[in-house]
């Protein structure tokens, strides 16, 4: 079958909290899909989100959606998995990414269990580690598994380079890559502001300061403690990051990405999921996009790939 040509945009969501359930909302607003399924451990919780998205379909465009179960997957294009435990006081980083990529591996076999032949995405927490555990329960080529990544990191840093210039954060190029989480790094060789290179367009405004640059930087990473701290989770940034990610993917749109996707080579790494800008498409990941990294830049991704494997490979599962 040629995903391309598919009738229905049909898209199964597993995990409805905050995220699930701010990703769906942002899918209905924009009128992305035809039929949308919702799955939770809490059915009840799925059935209720369910209900309430569909008194807006009036308001937006036709579409179905309903509460459901695994068998749901079976002919889904995009199964968008959102489901994870938070962590608990006294529980380190570890031992949360080992409880979820249990979970992980229990839901990826349930989906896998109904003939789920589309494309795989993962945006629950430690995302790049638990697309990769999804990668290998799967079975599913490396293209078709494929993490948010840092989407929304990439999204802050455009906003805020885009607050500080005083430039529609549309015409702002930057990439936040490598793990999303604390070793995650700004491209500054790449930045670029309407085609110009950051140093020039900053020049020419006369009001760039390298440590204004830096700070934006450390509140790009710094982003999501910021926001648990004063609201308790972050939802709406990572809920349009997905449903941009679901346009690309459905609509064949061969857009640039920063996806968290599986280095075979690229760069000099290799074996890991990590943020990378990738063109995505109907097929899921086409490429890695090969960036002339700094020397800097380079070394920071190696680190980062670095603390990904050792995550991996501690996981206890
Ligand atoms: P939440 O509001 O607690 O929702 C989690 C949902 O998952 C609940 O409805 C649970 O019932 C459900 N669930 C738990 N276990 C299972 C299971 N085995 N099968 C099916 N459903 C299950 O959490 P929230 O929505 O805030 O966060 C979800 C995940 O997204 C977490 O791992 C976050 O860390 C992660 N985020 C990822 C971001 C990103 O950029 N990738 C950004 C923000 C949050």
């Amino acid at each position: 079958m040629d995903r391309k040509l598919n009738k229905t945009k049909k898209v199964a969501i597993v995990g409805t909290g905050f995220v699930g359930s701010s990703y769906a909302y942002a899918l209905v607003n924009q009128g992305t899909v035809s039929e949308l399924v919702l799955i939770d451990l809490d059915f009840e919780r799925a059935d209720g989100e369910a209900r309430d998205l569909n008194h807006g379909v009036p308001f937006a465009s036709p579409m179905k959606i309903k509460a459901g179960k695994y068998e749901d997957c079976k002919d889904a294009d995009l199964v968008v998995i959102t489901a994870g435990a938070n962590q608990k006081p006294g529980e380190t980083r570890l031992d949360l990414a080992s409880k979820n990529a249990k979970i992980m591996t229990g839901i990826v076999d349930q989906i896998m269990a109904s003939g789920f032949d589309g494309i795989l995405l993962v945006a629950s927490n430690p995302v790049d580690v638990l697309t990769h555990v999804a990668f290998k329960a799967s079975g599913l080529p490396k293209e078709r598994v494929i993490g948010s990544g840092t989407i929304l990191d990439t999204a802050r840093f455009r906003y805020l380079l885009s607050d500080y210039f005083h430039v529609d954060s549309r015409n702002v190029h930057a990439y936040i890559v490598g793990e999303h989480g604390d070793s995650e790094l700004p491209i500054w060789s790449h930045v670029s502001i309407g085609g110009l290179p950051l140093n020039v367009y900053g020049k020419l405004n006369n009001f760039f300061e390298d440590r204004d640059m830096q700070a934006i930087f450390e509140n790009v990473r710094d982003a999501a403690y910021q926001i648990i701290e004063r609201k308790g989770a972050t939802y709406y940034g990572i809920g349009m990051g997905l449903a941009r990610l679901t346009k690309a993917l459905l609509y064949n749109e061969n857009s640039i990405l920063t996806v968290s996707t599986y280095f075979g080579g690229e760069y000099g790494i290799d074996g890991v999921y990590m943020g990378i800008p990738a063109v995505v498409n109907a097929d899921g990941v086409r490429e890695i996009l090969r960036l002339n990294l700094s020397e800097l830049e380079q070394e920071q991704l190696e680190n980062s790939a670095n603390i990904l494997k050792d995550m991996y490979k501690n996981l206890n599962i």
